[in-house]
């Protein structure tokens, strides 16, 4: 075992007893939620994979470690200290190096799951393709990440902050299926649909997990990403939704916000203008997603 890993008592016992494990992600603590609903969010969603049968494993890199599966005080510091570092795939030689924290994206998580053994991976949402990607060249390192490392990450899709028409010709390129979960076209995150249609809809966990199974016994290296829609209760309106986003872009644009820094920006900035309403719709998708992930971890490492 790679010697920066620090497996949590948690993951160890399951790696032994051989019971199915499911990685989840930290940038969606400390960079995309506010306190104190993300730590909630975070010890709730690793509840709902427990009583679904898997064991969960929160990744985050803490002072020079990967850590896979966190304490309750982990997950606290987290979600409260201000100087945790965006993490993805450039910045962990740096951060494993120095000693340093660092809350790891989709691309990062997916590493780290991979190093660990961890095959499925919960999140909200991955990052794309973004609008003007032509121009700006900003389109996040989860795509190259789905298209090498063998992990499949359920998601509620992705937000209309990116191009989500750019975003699948990329995956398809690549060669990442796009798994639709009882669905037919790409869920936009806070709606249940996009104009834009899933490489494959499925019906059932089993399904998603035969279906990985058959990509990487084909040694077809690379993720998958299987996306589910939010709950329909908790679905926003499409067009109030739309308009927020697209005000938060253009301030993104007056303000100059570049790099790794947009998705954070325009994510604060959606929550924000939506008082409350898009932080809401977040945990109900990402639960959804917590119950989904072990269901396909269970019928991938027990059938
Ligand atoms: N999109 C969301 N919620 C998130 C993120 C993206 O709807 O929390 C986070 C994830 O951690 C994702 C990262 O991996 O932002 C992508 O950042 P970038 O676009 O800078 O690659
Ligand atoms: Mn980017």
């Amino acid at each position: 075992m790679n010697h920066y890993l620090d497996l949590s008592d948690e993951v160890q016992k399951a790696f032994h007893s051989q019971q199915p494990v499911v990685a989840l992600e930290s940038t969606i603590i400390s960079h995309g939620m506010p306190y104190p609903q993300n730590v909630e969010t975070a010890r709730e969603v690793e509840q709902i994979i427990r009583d679904n049968g898997a064991v969960p494993a929160t990744i985050a890199i803490l002072d020079g470690k990967i850590k896979v599966g966190l304490s309750d005080e982990e997950l606290n510091e987290l979600g409260t200290r201000t100087d945790i570092a965006k993490a993805s795939r450039k910045d962990l030689p740096y951060l494993l190096a120095n000693q340093k924290s660092g809350a790891t994206t989709v691309a990062a998580t997916m590493i780290c799951a991979e190093l660990a053994g961890i095959r499925l991976f919960v999140t909200g949402g991955i990052g794309g393709v973004h609008r003007e990607a032509e121009t700006t060249m900003d389109i996040s390192a989860d795509l190259e990440e789905l298209a090498q490392s063998n992990v499949g990450v359920i998601c509620a899709g992705a937000k209309s902050i990116l191009d989500l028409g750019l975003t699948l010709e990329y995956l398809e390129t690549k060669g990442v299926p796009v798994i639709g979960y009882q669905t037919e076209t790409l869920p936009a995150f806070f709606t249940r649909s996009s104009p834009y249609s899933v490489h494959f809809r499925t019906e059932s966990p089993k399904q998603i997990a035969d279906t990985l199974k058959a990509k990487w016994e084909l040694g077809l290296e690379g993720g998958a990403v299987i996306a589910n829609p939010i709950p329909e209760n908790t679905a926003l309106d499409e067009s109030f939704i739309n308009r927020i986003i697209d005000d938060a872009i253009s301030q993104a644009k007056r303000r100059g916000v570049t790099g790794k820094d947009v998705t954070p920006f325009l994510l604060s900035e959606v929550n924000r203008q939506t008082e409350g309403k898009s932080l809401e719709a977040n945990i109900s998708l990402i639960k959804s997603n917590a119950e989904l992930g072990a269901r396909v971890a269970v019928e991938y490492y027990l059938q």
